[in-house]
């Protein structure tokens, strides 16, 4: 009897998404040029629908001064390759929530980014125990391509909806696209139902475009 062709096929990698290859080394990937770190005046803004109806400021100092995590977690592009096995570690998202509480009606984030990216993100997904704003990956400070000084990892989503070089978080009452989810992506961006492209989405995963 013949070895079935299944047999010399290696086992599937169970966290793998579908349509998603495994990548070796590291790429960067990103649209627009890579932000030059201003340290005096960087600052991480949290604004928008705050309970204190205030906005909140960080400087570089306070910021790294805030509790950290550290979380394995998987990138998966929707170019269909995914890192696996990264420890990331930064400031859970759970903790801006904590420290700078969203008012009670408070439905969605927009995460933005140096130069105007932004992604956005359900409240459910943002405050989910693995969503960071990473700092290190793999015990070693992110580089600048890959999003120094802070980069948000969302690992249950498509890798867009981490934006790099991140500067605000602003809390929202209503859904709205971000960057790429007004140029043709998903608004939900899970990837394990594959939701790659708007076209994909149901009536309620995103705003009426
Ligand atoms: N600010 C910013 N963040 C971004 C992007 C971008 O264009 N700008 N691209 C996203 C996409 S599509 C991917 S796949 C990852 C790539 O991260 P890497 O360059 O560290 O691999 O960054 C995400 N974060
Ligand atoms: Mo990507």
């Amino acid at each position: 009897m013949g070895r079935s062709e299944q047999e010399q096929l290696p086992p599937p990698d169970p966290r793998l998404p579908p349509g998603q290859r495994p990548q070796r080394g590291w790429p960067v990937l990103h649209y627009g040029p890579v932000p030059r770190f201003k340290p005096l005046t960087w600052d991480f803004q949290v604004f928008g629908a705050t309970a204190s109806a205030e906005k909140h400021s960080w400087d570089f100092e306070e910021f790294r001064a805030l509790p950290t995590v550290t979380v394995r977690g998987d990138l998966h592009c929707v170019t269909r390759f995914s890192m696996l096995g990264n420890e990331w570690s930064g400031v859970a998202a759970a903790t801006v929530l904590d420290r700078v509480p969203p008012a009670d009606n408070v439905t969605h984030v927009m995460v933005w980014a140096e130069y105007g990216y932004s992604s956005n993100l359900s409240l459910a997904d943002f405050a989910a125990a693995g969503t960071v704003f990473a700092t290190h990956h793999n015990d070693e400070p992110l580089t600048v391509e890959h999003g120094f000084p802070v980069r948000l990892v969302v690992p249950q989503l498509y890798a867009w909806k981490g934006p790099k070089w991140v500067r605000a978080v602003e809390y929202m009452r209503a859904d709205r696209r971000g960057f790429w989810e007004e140029r043709g992506y998903h608004n939900r961006a899970d990837p394990w139902s594959e939701q790659r492209y708007s076209y994909q989405e149901e009536p309620g995963d995103g705003p009426l475009r």
